[in-house]
């Protein structure tokens, strides 16, 4: 059976390409979801892409990941500056997380600039747009290819 890697995006994120283009760029979701598909293709892994605006959906999911998923790319949204219960579900897991953000938060509002997620993910990709989904798959391939080093 393939590696799986959870693919997770948080509120609102299903309006991307209607609003907002100078902020979030032009892809629709489903575009980032066939450049997610294609990237993990390359490095032999499934993806699980979801969406959801509701907070403990989140949370659920990431609880699945635990025994589902080699890895997690998560783009939070709005939770990102919000949610300590994300922040607690992302400390019971052990697999690696990528934090994903379409714009660069530390470049908008300064409520943007905390993250409860940051401190308890593997790394931080922010400001590339929808590729930074890609550099976020790519960064799991490389950290779970040298898990054993
Ligand atoms: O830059 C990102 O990816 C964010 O996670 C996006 C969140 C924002 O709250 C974070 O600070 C940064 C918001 C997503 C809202 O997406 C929309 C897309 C189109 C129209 C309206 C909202």
């Amino acid at each position: 059976m393939a590696i799986a890697l959870y693919i997770l995006n948080g509120p609102n994120l299903n309006l991307l390409g209607t609003r907002e283009p100078e902020v979030y760029g032009k892809a629709t979701l489903a575009d980032i979801e066939k450049l997610c598909r294609d990237a993990a293709k390359k490095h032999g892994f499934e993806i699980v892409f979801r969406q959801t605006n509701v907070e403990g959906e989140l949370v659920d999911w990431l609880h699945e990941a635990r025994t589902k998923a080699a890895g997690v790319v998560l783009n939070a949204g709005a939770y990102t500056h919000t949610s300590i219960a994300i922040h607690d579900a992302l400390k019971a897991t052990t697999m690696p997380v990528v934090e994903v953000h379409l714009s660069n938060p530390f470049a908008r509002e300064s409520f943007r600039h905390h993250s409860y997620i940051s401190s308890v993910a593997q790394g931080v990709i922010c400001g590339f747009g929808a590729q930074g989904y890609v550099f976020a798959i790519d960064a799991l391939a490389d950290v779970l290819a040298n898990a054993n080093d």
